[in-house]
């Protein structure tokens, strides 16, 4: 399905008028504040977030899955749900490839669709934590760490294919997350593991192009149970120094331990330039995969608050890889991906209207109750109208959601697809 442009402008003519209502009140705001809305606006424009290929359907939790319909089965359907997603925001202009999930029949002519759509290809992601019908080894007991020399091999050929289907693309990252780890005291030797994933890495290092990036994600547990090779942001970034200038961390809010202080580790990343990238969701109790934004939203803004003070430029100007990560089980996912991108954007909006030297000014002088005022009346700023005015300017919807549903895309996509 795609939506016709007709479709957009009369949604857009319907709200046209409370648009520039509440755009002229805030842009004034902040104006006189001094911010520069201009400048905003025009990297909101820019700034875009990449879909994962394999949120697009309904996920499952261990005891069930409830399909909905009109799901996208193919990778080429994928992509042109994704399109239609870019349609409505024009801030969804990127997939996130996951391997073998997402193998393309015609690379070439995938590429092709993608163009068509204004999608660009964000990192790759290898799979080494399932096995794969007619696989020789098994991953069972790991995969680039595995004590078996034959399996790490299988491993780090699967990792350079990934790269290879990459690069036709024009992709210019792979992902790595590993599901190595033990589930039982005793099973697996720490130290040897760790060496033998970063030999592994090594080698598939060998592999990058150039001009490409790979990104260690780490996770504390799950599948692994008791310990996991490359747990947390500190085994994560010895990797990425160990390996080289073209590895760096990839942080997926998810991926820590209850109450860790992520946005002081994206900080930290940052100062030792070894930021990769974002798998965005949110949580409430660990790798939760649930809608961005929707259950901490503050935290998501310290986050960004970091971004934009290390970055020291518009975002959408960084090599760092923006990517959604997150699972559907209730929510229809195009809804559920438009409420994630639309959280990013308002909490890195919320970001850039934080009154940076005034903030320097409260840390030098100690006056914590100022710095708080500063971040909170950033946050507290209702900047939703300058995300409208982007889209507007990029040719999108005013309301993504209200659009979405007034143009009967599940719907559709449900008949096309029966
Ligand atoms: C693992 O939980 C993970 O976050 C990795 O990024 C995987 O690639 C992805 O989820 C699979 O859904
Ligand atoms: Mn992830």
């Amino acid at each position: 399905m795609r939506i016709e442009k007709k479709q957009i402008e009369s949604h857009n003519d319907k709200y046209a008028k409370s648009h520039a209502k509440s755009f002229e009140f805030i842009s004034g705001v902040l104006t006189d504040e001094g911010v520069n809305v201009k400048k905003i606006i025009k990297e909101l424009v820019d700034y875009q977030v990449a879909i994962p290929s394999w949120a697009l359907s309904t996920g499952s939790t261990r005891f069930g899955r409830f399909p909905g319909k009109g799901e996208p089965v193919t990778f080429e359907e994928k992509l042109d749900d994704i399109g239609l997603l870019h349609a409505i925001n024009k801030s969804s202009g990127a997939v996130s490839m996951h391997i073998p999930w997402d193998i393309p029949k015609d690379a070439k002519k995938v590429k092709k669709q993608a163009d068509e759509l204004d999608i660009k290809f964000d990192a790759v992601n290898s799979n080494t934590f399932q096995d794969q019908p007619n696989q020789k080894e098994s991953y069972k007991f790991g995969s680039l760490c595995h004590t078996d020399k034959s399996v790490r091999k299988q491993a780090i050929e699967h990792n350079i294919e990934v790269i290879e289907i990459g690069k036709i693309v024009g992709s210019k990252s792979l992902t790595v997350w590993l599901a190595d780890g033990s589930g039982f005291p005793g099973q697996q030797h720490f130290a040897k593991a760790f060496d033998r994933t970063l030999d592994s890495l090594k080698d598939i290092y060998k592999h990058l192009p150039d001009d490409w990036m790979i990104f260690t994600e780490h996770k504390p547990f799950e599948p692994a149970f008791y310990s996991t090779v490359v747990q947390d942001w500190g085994s994560s970034l010895l990797l990425a120094q160990k390996l080289g200038k073209k590895a760096a961390c990839l942080v997926d809010l998810g991926h820590h331990l209850p109450n860790a202080n992520i946005e002081q580790i994206v900080s930290r990343l940052i100062h030792e330039n070894k930021l990769g990238g974002f798998h965005f969701n949110d949580s409430k109790y660990s790798d939760d995969d649930l809608t961005v934004g929707s259950l901490r939203p503050y935290q998501l803004f310290l986050i960004f608050n970091e971004l934009v003070d290390g970055a020291g430029k518009e975002l959408s100007k960084t090599d760092w890889g923006w990517m959604i990560d997150a699972a559907h089980n209730i929510k229809d996912p195009l809804e559920d991906l438009l409420q994630s991108v639309e959280a990013i954007k308002i909490a890195y909006t919320q970001a850039m209207i934080v009154d940076r030297k005034a903030l320097e000014k409260a840390q030098d002088a100690n006056d914590t109750v100022r710095a708080q005022e500063i971040l909170q009346h950033a946050y507290r700023t209702d900047i939703r109208p300058l995300l409208a005015e982007a889209r507007l300017q990029a040719g999108g919807g005013l309301k993504p959601i209200e659009l979405y549903r007034e143009a009967d895309c599940r719907k559709i996509l449900s008949k096309e697809r029966q």
